[in-house]
């Protein structure tokens, strides 16, 4: 069922039509009511066709820049591989199209510091950045519960992020770069803080993968207002997909809990199923991150999730955390001054 947003219907271009990207033009499609999927990209024409037929008949473009310059086309959401996020996110701002570009905005921090200095020229916010677990239900209700003050000053925060498996030969960098920049994110948001400082170290989970793989990561940062974090990412979990996030405060914290499951008893056991991926696990979360994305596109005021400043702030912490964990030494960095266009 579409939920109803207000009058004018936003026109869609989806560009990369993979699991993420399928799965937002489906989202726009049937869960938006104010939106429609009116363009689609994929170097793969044929998986292209294919949502644009699930999604209303959609236009299929041979070229990605063709779609975000095309009249039919009102805004954008990139879910292509993620360097080409940073180049298709430029090509947004020349056009003057509002963006949700999937994460990362960028893979490396000079790409993102382009975007940053294309958007703050151009005065206006049109970028927005699939950080989806600031829309989680259980991502939110922490966020509520330390906002709410009663627990005293933020401390500690503790992640965990667990993929059931990735493909071999994935290096700790691609972790930090692809999965980690989440945990960086929800670090920032929940605390209200900036990382100056970080430790990253990695270990081989087992003897059969590539040499140079680092499966499992643990991160640690010092931030602003003297609060810490530590996170473990680990992508060979195996068992399935998790993630949480907990808060340690003056008096008391606040954890994320299980999302929409039953405890199940049966033969002996008591048990909770556990998604297969984020896909499962967030569905919620993306539903809720574009219908926001659509409203604030109909409404003419910036998203509420994260921005370019954001994207910006993780890709500079994912670059010092590459350089610990290459180096094996703590990195720290000056909290760069925040242009007035970001809130
Ligand atoms: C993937 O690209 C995502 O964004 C998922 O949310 C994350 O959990 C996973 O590790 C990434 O590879």
């Amino acid at each position: 069922m579409k939920t109803k947003t207000n009058s004018q219907t936003v026109s869609v271009g989806v560009i990369g039509t993979g699991g993420m990207g399928t799965r937002h033009a489906l989202n726009l499609h049937r869960a938006v009511g104010g939106a429609r999927v009116a363009a689609v990209y994929d170097l793969d024409q044929d998986r292209a066709r294919q949502v644009a037929g699930m999604c209303g008949q959609a236009l299929v473009f041979e070229d990605p820049e063709r779609l975000i310059d095309d009249s039919h086309v009102d805004a954008v959401v990139i879910a292509s591989p993620d360097d080409t996020h940073a180049g298709l996110t430029l090509a947004c701002l020349r056009a003057g199209k509002p963006v949700l570009s999937e994460k990362p905005l960028a893979t490396t921090v000079e790409d993102a510091v382009r975007v940053l200095d294309a958007e703050v020229a151009l005065g206006q916010r049109l970028v927005s950045v699939g950080y989806m677990r600031r829309f989680d239900p259980q991502h939110m209700a922490v966020k509520r519960a330390v906002a709410d003050g009663a627990l005293g000053r933020p401390l500690l925060f503790k992640g965990v992020h667990r993929n059931a498996a990735v493909p071999y030969g994935i290096t700790g960098e691609t972790i930090l770069i692809n999965s980690a920049g989440h945990d960086f994110d929800s670090t920032r948001w929940l605390l209200g803080e900036e990382v100056q400082e970080m430790f990253v170290r990695g270990l081989r989970s087992r003897a059969d993968l590539h040499p140079d793989t680092r499966d499992l990561l643990l991160i640690e940062m010092a931030l602003t207002n003297d609060s810490l974090a530590v996170i473990e990412v680990y992508v060979n979990a195996d068992y399935g997909y998790e993630v949480s996030a907990e808060v340690v405060c003056q008096r008391g914290s606040a954890i994320t809990t299980l999302a929409d499951t039953a405890l199940v008893r049966s033969e002996a056991q008591r048990a909770h199923p556990v998604p297969k991926d984020w896909l499962a696990r967030f569905q919620n979360a993306y539903v809720l991150e574009v219908l926001e994305w659509v409203e604030s596109i109909q409404e003419g005021r910036p998203f509420c999730g994260a921005n370019t400043w954001d994207g910006y702030m993780t890709m500079l912490i994912t670059g010092s955390s590459i350089e610990s964990f290459r180096s094996g030494t703590v990195k720290s960095f000056e909290v760069p001054c925040k242009p007035a266009l970001y809130p």
